[in-house]
């Protein structure tokens, strides 16, 4: 393979989905990794991290060959073995878990470690054709996507990049400079071409809410009380668009009388803001026409999440924002793309009859409780990639127990001995993207994207689809995606989809799948059934568990409520450095982040008698984890951070942040609760 600059897409779970330039040297070594300048959203920006990505691909702890466990489970004992023993293992396993138990007991468990369309979801091809038990894969979108159906009904909103045309940018429960920088450069030009303001809305004084021109310092899980507060001064001072209203909303005036008991003092209480704060928040919303909500995840996480998402997608359609160039929201861009995953996922050999195991419950499940299972067997084994929910899923103290259960059989295919793989009976080392081939589509802007392998495979490590391959002929799994190459897959699926083929993508890289204006901004209709934005949402429409949600947006205190046991709020948002549990391993993103901490307010320290750095205690019911205290001034009482998906090695007693975290289903459609825990701290 040539030397210099390759091209490429970023794989890692991020909207942004960056095209990358390689710098390699002359041994074909990576250098560095660039943004693509060419490209409309990358704009030639990539974060710190994948810049850095010499770090990663050519670490020396990366998997080499395939590993037998040779200690107990979850010590991290194993001997290399060869492939073929170690798929012949596996098979083995698998094959004799669904003749015991029946096909259901085996869980293809898997989530967006790649974003590469085939790489990362050519684990469902396997499932389907075997019997294996299904996914719901809710570890991330599910409570924001459930609360953005409900009112816009339709996975995509303003282009990204008309930002740029933006005069106010609010973003709303998202630290865009630590988890999808790309916004920022869209930022950055409307500051300089309109002196364009940006608002953050986060309970921490982050990155972002450093570089905002304004910071809204609210409580966890308290949102829906600040949009509702914002409806209220909105319809009161006569900045509703009375005329969009009538053409493109439903329950308007059901709203109106709603939101005229939510007023700015009864939100100020819920959420810690002062009311004037609100009040000034509202007006510059309501006075500016292209306003533009950049919806992040971070205020889903919790039980409410659903509530509060929809809550603030019903803002820029009082003000009728999406009128204007620049106006309304963004949460994800993914409907855009409308390709036909059938070859991918192996959507031909679905049975829905199968049972659909919660990907965030990972740690009940396993434990058996029948409320996940059903009438099913247990799951004796798990074949794993992508993912590492050892440290990463809700109640990760159950999770870590039941992954040494004796009679589990565990597989994980992965690029390093993550947490997960620890505890595997067989672990197979994984290509990274830059070693396999893939498409890529995006949330966060509308290119599709071709991201060809640019180096031979590090040692034996192996593409997940080649694993698959290799199993499915073991297994006997007959289904055509399993005799074809990643190319020919991406070709058949791009010229299913009306889509010109891999030729011509190979050619230009990407395609643009960007709507119109009109169909972008809704303009003929959202994504409901009747193409009104619904204030008053069919929830049952939605998900399932949607008994008890509120008929119009509120605040819904579902939320594990602080208690004299469990005086503080826990949330325990990304870092900037790490992507997920990814990048924990390259040195200089863990230099960059020093160690897991416990920032807390410095007048509830004084209050606990804690200075900087004293080790403390984090606690519930769940279980317990000690990290030194961070004073931090800029977040509310009463509210904790631990920022940063750490291995459970970098914790003191070995145990993850996750063990805090509940495993409940947020309603109405499941999701997992990261920013929604009560806990006591003491010293340690
Ligand atoms: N406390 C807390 N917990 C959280 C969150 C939080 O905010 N706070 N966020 C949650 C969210 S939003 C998410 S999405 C999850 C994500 O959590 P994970 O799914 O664990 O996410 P990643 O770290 O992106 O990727 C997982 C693994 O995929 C591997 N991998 C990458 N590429 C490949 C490949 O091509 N093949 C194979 N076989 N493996 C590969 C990487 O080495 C990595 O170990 O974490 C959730 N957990
Ligand atoms: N550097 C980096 N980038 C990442 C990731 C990473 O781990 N590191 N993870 C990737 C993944 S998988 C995802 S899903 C995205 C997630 O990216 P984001 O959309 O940014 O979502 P979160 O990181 O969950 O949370 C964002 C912010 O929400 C705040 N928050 C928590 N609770 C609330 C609340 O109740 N209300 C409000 N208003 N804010 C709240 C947190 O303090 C945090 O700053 O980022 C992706 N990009
Ligand atoms: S992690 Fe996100 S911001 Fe960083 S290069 Fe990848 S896609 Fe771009
Ligand atoms: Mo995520």
């Amino acid at each position: 393979m040539a030397d210099g600059v390759a091209y490429s897409v970023c794989p890692h779970d991020c909207p942004s989905v960056c095209a990358v330039e390689v710098d390699r040297d002359e041994d074909g070594r990576v250098r560095r990794i660039h943004g693509a300048r060419s490209h409309g959203y990358t704009a030639g920006v990539v974060c710190a991290k994948v810049a850095r990505y010499a770090e990663r691909i050519h670490h020396p702890d990366r998997l080499t060959r395939p590993l037998r466990r040779v200690g107990a489970k979850g010590e991290g004992r194993f001997e290399p073995i060869g492939w073929d023993d170690a798929l012949d293992a596996v098979a083995e396993a698998l094959a004799s878990t669904a003749v015991r138990h029946g096909a259901e007991a085996v869980w293809p468990y898997f989530y967006a470690g790649t974003m590469g369309l085939v790489q990362r979801d050519g684990i469902d091809r396997l499932r389907h054709v075997m019997g294996y038990s299904r996914q719901k894969s809710t570890i991330c979108t599910t409570l924001c996507d459930s609360g953005w159906l409900a009112g816009v009904g339709a996975f995509w909103g303003t282009d990204s990049r008309e930002m740029a045309d933006s005069d106010l940018i609010v973003a709303w429960g998202s630290n865009v400079v630590g988890t999808q920088v790309n916004v920022m450069t869209h930022v950055t030009r409307a500051r300089r071409s309109r002196g364009a303001k940006l608002v953050v809305i986060d309970p921490c004084r982050n990155t972002s809410a450093e570089v905002a021109d304004i910071h809204l310092m609210v409580r966890p899980g308290t949102d829906g009380a600040l949009a509702c507060a914002v409806m209220h001064v909105l319809f009161r001072e006569g900045f509703a668009d009375r005329a969009y209203l009538a053409a493109y909303a439903d329950g308007a005036e059901a709203l109106e009388a709603h939101v005229a008991e939510r007023t700015p003092a009864w939100a100020a209480a819920i959420t810690g803001l002062d009311e004037a704060t609100i009040i000034d928040f509202a007006r510059l919303y309501g006075r500016t026409k292209r306003s533009y909500i950049r919806v992040g995840y971070g205020f889903s996480r919790s039980r409410n999440g659903a509530v509060n998402v929809h809550a603030v997608s019903c803002l820029p359609a009082v003000t009728g924002a999406w009128r204007h160039r620049g106006g309304g929201a963004l949460y994800s861009a993914r409907s855009v793309y409308q390709l036909d995953r059938t070859l991918i996922h192996g959507l031909d050999a679905v049975d829905r009859r199968t049972r659909r195991l919660d990907m965030s419950r990972i740690g009940p499940v396993l434990a058996g409780d029948r409320r996940d299972l059903g009438e099913g067997p247990p799951v004796h084994a798990l074949f794993i990639q992508n993912t590492n929910p050892a440290t990463v899923a809700p109640e990760a103290g159950l999770v870590r127990c039941s992954l040494a259960r004796e009679d589990l059989f565990v597989c994980v295919h992965e690029q390093f001995m993550t947490d997960t793989a620890r505890f595997a009976d067989i672990v197979l080392p994984a290509t990274m993207f830059l070693e396999h081939d893939d498409l890529y589509q995006s949330g966060g802007h509308t290119h599709l994207q071709w991201g060809p392998k640019v180096m031979e495979p590090y040692a034996e490590s192996r593409s997940n689809h080649d694993a698959l391959c290799a199993l499915a002929q073991r297994l006997g799994a007959k289904h055509p995606g399993f005799a074809m190459s990643v190319r020919a897959i991406v070709d058949a699926t791009l010229l299913a989809s009306g889509l010109p083929g891999l030729a011509v993508l190979e050619q230009v890289r990407w395609y643009d799948c960007a709507p119109d204006f009109a169909t972008a901004h809704f303009l003929g209709g959202f994504g409901t059934p009747d193409g009104r934005f619904h204030f008053r949402p069919d929830w049952s429409r939605v998900g399932p568990d949607h008994a008890g949600l509120p008929a119009l947006p509120d605040y819904h205190p579902t939320v594990e409520r602080a208690d004299d046991e469990h005086p503080f709020r826990l949330i325990t948002p990304p870092a900037r450095q790490f992507l997920n549990s990814t990048f924990s391993e390259t040195p200089t993103s863990r230099q960059r982040e020093g160690r897991p901490s416990a920032a807390i307010h410095p007048d509830d320290a004084t209050a606990l008698g804690f200075a900087e750095g004293t080790r403390v205690r984090l606690g519930n019911r769940r279980g317990s984890v000690v990290v030194p205290a961070r004073l931090e001034p800029g977040q509310p009482r009463g509210v904790v951070v631990v920022e940063g998906i750490w291995p459970a090695t970098d914790f003191e007693e070995g145990l993850p942040v996750n063990i805090l975290v509940g495993a409940d289903a947020g309603p109405p459609n499941g999701g997992a609760v990261f920013h929604d825990s009560a806990v006591w701290i003491r010293a340690a």
